[in-house]
């Protein structure tokens, strides 16, 4: 029980749609931790700077053909890849503020109509968030938004599918947001309860797996 009482950063992952807005709010939340002298760092999955990563992107932009199970398990070994690093950047005291995580794995994969408990499978043992914000807003909402690019997944048909998907995984521990917000208040709520867990993990929260 000793280390478990020891000091860290949060793992704090941010989930929502194409368009609802994480990687802006992703970023403000840097920015305002960094002000406050809280260390803290932007992640974001898929790493596409990884070979895994490389793999991964060229999928996305359709400049290749994976089967669905294939592409699946290498958007989870994306994240196991930076596993250790992860947690070696937690437990020294560095919060995370990462933009988009294993939900978004388990959520688009089991659009597609693969088995959502065979989705979770290879994300067991994966570090498990402190804090899921996810920023809600609905499919035609986010499409209204504009500015889908060519990805593979960016089609209202598809993000609907998603956005039930997302509505099954969300559990008691998530923290919805209203997306649909002017920018400025969905920083505010964010800023609140990122805060409000960096301080929750500063005394000494232990860190979980996921699914747990
Ligand atoms: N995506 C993302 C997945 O299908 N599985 C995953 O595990 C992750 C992390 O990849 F459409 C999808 C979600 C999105 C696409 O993400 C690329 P960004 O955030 O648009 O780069
Ligand atoms: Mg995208």
């Amino acid at each position: 029980e000793g280390n478990s009482k020891e000091s860290r950063g949060a793992l704090v992952v941010l989930e929502g749609l194409d368009r609802s807005g994480k990687s802006s709010q992703c970023s403000r939340l840097v920015s305002l931790l960094e002000r406050r002298g809280i260390s803290a760092e932007l992640w974001r999955f898929p790493d596409r700077t990884t070979s895994v990563g490389q793999m991964i992107s060229s999928y996305l932009t359709n400049t290749s053909e994976l089967d669905d199970h294939t592409i699946h398990l290498l958007f989870s070994a994306n994240r196991w890849e930076k596993r250790s690093l992860m947690e070696t950047k937690l437990k020294t005291g560095t919060t995370l503020i990462v933009d988009r995580y294993s939900y978004s794995g388990v959520a688009f994969s089991s659009a597609k109509g693969l088995d959502m408990e065979w989705c979770k499978a290879p994300e067991i043992g994966l570090l498990a968030p402190d804090l899921v914000a996810y920023l809600d807003i609905s499919p035609e909402k986010a499409a209204e938004r504009g500015g889908y690019g060519g990805e593979r997944y960016e089609k209202l048909e598809f993000q609907k599918k998603v956005a039930d998907c997302y509505e099954v995984l969300r559990d008691v521990t998530w923290k919805a947001v209203d997306a649909c917000q002017p920018i400025e208040d969905v920083e505010k709520q964010l800023q609140e309860i990122v805060l409000d867990c960096v301080t929750e993990c500063q005394k000494g929260r232990p860190l979980f797996s996921l699914w747990s």
